[in-house]
């Protein structure tokens, strides 16, 4: 048995090819002589897993020995995206892989495009949950991430016409290798019911008998850090039935229905709900979230008492993390818990749920912050309600003695929001509950701290903190774009970089040698063939790898102005068309590149996605213009998608209206790849602004200050004459589809006021557009400002952010598991 324990899996390429091999015929079920791409991407990828399942089993028992403190990171979202290269990256086994099936006749890299994207997400909020698991690994942190396992991801966009089609992203059909399932690690969870209250050694005791239980089951996805021996975890949660019955069912003899209806439990995991702008008040939503949080906590709360027989040491070996206010029934949930089951006092309990809990912001707008009505809450979780109430009702009393009896305030304070419906604000309990609340760029710190948590500020301004959001620099360049990885390498004298993003800042002296600007173009070159190579594939069109690749991909929201983009769009397609034949020559060739999808419901942005159609259809097509503007739209924009985009792209644009991103991470992502910097003085914006150099990158419009007084003097205010032209080619059907996009127009030009301000900034928009053509045609100035884009972007790597968050929020230190 001894001789057993340490047979640890081998990695030379011979034993890889045997693991791969045997997968093919003992997992995949095939003959070890004859297996497609998709099997042997599937047997690899079991190779894989059980090298990473090696890893996460020690490093567990290692943080069990241990004991450290340990950070949990709740969130609805984890937009992992693929997980083989990044993977075997991060184990540092990827050359030997791809020697072993190089010589089995496969290519890891096409084997890796067979997997379908882990799309658990939205967008920015679940992504940056990805990069930060990413860190947690490589940083040793023993920390954990908790969220669901929904069946259904982010839905596909497929295009029809130029219109969005949703379509099901069923993305576990062919099974899911990266998971483990744990079918012993279960726990129910209660739903709906009432509260029995009796009297136990003169307490008060409340009892909750539910009317629906429903069972969750663990999923473990292990997260490799990159170049350590830790591998932590991601546990996601499915809703299985409970194996309790409904015996009056039975017993009535509905046999049939009683089953049927257990089968309806499963529901709560299947969905991603796919429109992140506003909550719409479904109870599924409010179930999935206390689903997810109630089998989190339990199973916090079991490996806490596994080797502690109280809870004074809780707060100090637990820190639990809420992104965004979507798992804030975690307050009411681990009060519950810490009373009605473990029997601590009310003072004792809310002493350890404000010592463990923090939260993180990601929003701009107050009604983003989800409600859920009273009633809903007390058919649904009645025990929650009063203990709600409760914390409500101790809250506002200390309240009263800061603000006296200012009654405008307080209800605003107040937990609970009266009016037509009685709503529970779950911003306000996370805030009340959590010791730090912080905002993911200075900005929107800055922003929220004024207006929308502004009364809270005032009572407790030492719970606001600012953490800016960063991306891991694994995913987002050593591994997505290994071409210029190794031109950095090379002039860095080091691969350092990919544990300490700071590095990079020596590239500075390096930045006019003729040299590296070879080298780098040569990089970007390739990624330029690449991406041109599948604009082709999916459209038939042809671009031009000179001209300059200008990408704006994120999702659509009217917030994030990618209308202004296809205005300007529309002035160069038609300033081309008024210009004589030689000074066309003068013109800077460009491809506009669209990515993102609409949300399902949201018309305005699914008009955007037809505009962006209909304006390329007219353009791609016109022989006078030829390969001076060509405006592509590329379909699905996932992790996968931006992976291929962001390496390939010379201009990218984040030009939301300020006071709008709250911080945005594309930016960050395409300023680490060498892609120069078109945008708003918004969100993360300022911040590259400022590690790079105004002077590397484009910047115009408004300034956040004025944006609200411009708002309200929109009467005053006449739109310039090229703005007014290129609404009119829309209206008359330029191209095609009269009518159909005047509620874009309207929205700008209308009685409404241009809310996002498109007018007002058309104009500095045209001359920083300007302004990149003519650096364009420069370009050893443009290779110059692209080295130093990278340059100055080591702030903009999540391990930054996750350290900042590690000291200065959980008070977590590193694990490692010694190799
Ligand atoms: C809200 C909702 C509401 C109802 C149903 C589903 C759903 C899902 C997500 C959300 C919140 C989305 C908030 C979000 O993604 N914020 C983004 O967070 C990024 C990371 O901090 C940040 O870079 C972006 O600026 C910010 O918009």
């Amino acid at each position: 048995l001894f001789g057993l324990m340490d047979q640890y899996l081998k990695n030379d390429v011979f034993s890889i090819q045997k693991s791969i091999v045997d997968h093919v015929e003992y997992t995949v079920a095939r003959s070890r002589f004859r297996f497609d791409d998709f099997e042997a991407y599937q047997a690899t990828a079991h190779s894989a897993r059980d090298r990473l399942l090696e890893s996460w089993n020690d490093t567990q028992q290692f943080f069990k020995d241990r004991n450290p403190k340990r950070v949990y990171y709740f969130s609805m979202e984890f937009l992992m995206g693929r997980s083989l290269l990044n993977s075997l990256s991060n184990l540092g086994i990827k050359d030997q892989y791809a020697q072993a099936l190089k010589q089995l006749g496969f290519d890891l890299e096409v084997l890796a495009e067979q997997e379908i994207d882990a799309a658990l997400g939205n967008g920015g909020l679940g992504r940056l949950a990805a990069c930060f698991l990413d860190s947690f690994a490589t940083l040793d942190l023993p920390a954990w991430g908790y969220g669901l396992r929904y069946q259904y991801g982010l839905f596909r966009q497929n295009i029809k016409d130029g219109f969005q089609l949703e379509q099901p992203d069923f993305w576990l059909n062919f099974g899911n290798p990266w998971e483990v399932e744990r079918v012993h690690v279960s726990y129910s969870v209660k739903f709906y019911g009432r509260v029995d209250e009796e009297m136990r050694n003169g307490r008060s005791v409340h009892k909750w008998i539910p009317g629906e239980m429903v069972e969750a089951v663990a999923y473990d996805n292990p997260i490799p850090g990159y170049h350590t021996s830790n591998t932590i975890n991601l546990r996601l949660w499915a809703a299985k039935p409970s194996g309790g019955f409904d015996m009056e069912a039975f017993n009535t003899g509905d046999y049939v229905n009683a089953i049927l209806n257990k089968q309806k439990a499963e529901a709560i995991s299947s969905i991603l709900y796919p429109d992140d702008r506003s909550y719409q008040g479904k109870e599924l939503r409010l179930k999935q979230q206390y689903f997810f949080v109630s089998a989190s906590l339990q199973d916090i709360v079991r490996r806490y008492k596994d080797s502690h027989s109280n809870f004074e040491e809780f707060s100090n070996k637990v820190a639990l993390h809420l992104n965004d206010t979507h798992p804030a029934i975690a307050v009411a949930e681990l009060m519950r818990m810490l009373i009605d089951e473990e029997w601590l006092e009310w003072k004792e309990a809310w002493n350890i749920v404000t010592r463990v809990f923090s939260l993180t912001n990601h929003t701009i707008i107050s009604e983003s912050f989800e409600k859920w009505p009273v009633e809903l809450m007390e058919s649904l979780l009645p025990r929650h309600l009063q203990i709600i109430y409760e914390i409500n009702r101790v809250f506002l009393e200390e309240a009263k003695k800061k603000v006296g009896s200012d009654f405008g305030r307080l209800a605003r304070l107040s937990i609970v929001e009266e009016g037509s419906v009685k709503t529970i604000r779950m911003g306000n309990l996370a805030i009340v509950a959590c010791h730090s609340i912080n905002a993911v760029s200075q900005m929107h710190a800055n922003y929220i701290k004024s207006t929308l948590l502004k009364d809270f500020c005032s009572i407790w301004p030492h719970k606001f903190q600012s953490k800016t959001n960063g991306v891991t620099q694994r995913r987002w360049l050593a591994f997505g774009n290994p071409a210029l990885g190794d031109v950095i390498t090379k002039w860095l004298g080091t691969e350092a970089w990919i544990k300490d993003l700071d590095i990079v800042a020596g590239l500075r002296q390096h930045a006019s040698n003729p040299q590296l600007h070879a080298e780098w173009n040569q990089a970007r070159y390739q990624n330029k063939m690449r991406l041109a190579q599948h604009i082709y594939n999916i459209s038939g069109i042809r671009v031009s790898v000179d001209a300059m690749f200008d990408a704006q991909v994120k999702r659509i929201h009217e917030y994030k102005r990618q209308f202004l983009n296809l205005l300007s769009i529309i002035h160069r397609y038609d300033c081309i068309k008024n210009m004589a034949a030689d000074e066309r020559k003068r013109v800077v060739p460009r491809v506009c590149i669209f990515g993102g999808k609409a949300p399902p419901g949201y018309e305005f942005a699914k008009k955007i996605v037809k505009l962006v159609h209909a304006i390329g259809e007219k353009v791609n097509n016109d022989p006078e213009v030829g390969d001076l503007l060509k405006v592509i739209f590329i379909p699905d924009y996932n992790v996968s998608v931006a992976e291929l985009i962001i390496p390939a792209c010379d201009l990218s644009q984040h030009i939301s209206t300020p006071g709008s991103e709250a911080s945005g991470t594309g930016n960050m992502k395409f300023a680490m790849n060498g892609c120069l910097i078109l945008g708003t003085l918004d969100g993360s914006n300022i911040e590259i602004r400022d590690e790079i150099g105004q002077e590397n990158m484009f910047t115009f419009g408004v300034v956040v200050d004025d944006v609200p007084r411009l708002r309200t003097e929109h009467r005053n205010f006449q739109p310039p004459r090229e703005f007014q032209r290129v609404l009119g080619m829309i209206r008359d059907g330029i191209f095609g589809f009269k009518d159909y996009f005047n509620a874009l127009c309207d929205a700008v030009d209308g009685e409404t006021g241009d809310y996002y301000l498109l007018g007002r900034d058309f104009l500095a928009y045209l001359e920083a557009q300007a302004s990149v053509d003519t650096a364009f045609v420069d370009k050893e100035k443009w290779t110059e400002m692209s080295i130093l884009s990278t340059a100055g972007s080591g702030k903009f790597s999540s391990d930054r952010a996750i350290r900042e968050y590690a000291e200065q929020i959980w008070r977590v230190e590193p694990c490692k598991r010694p190799v």
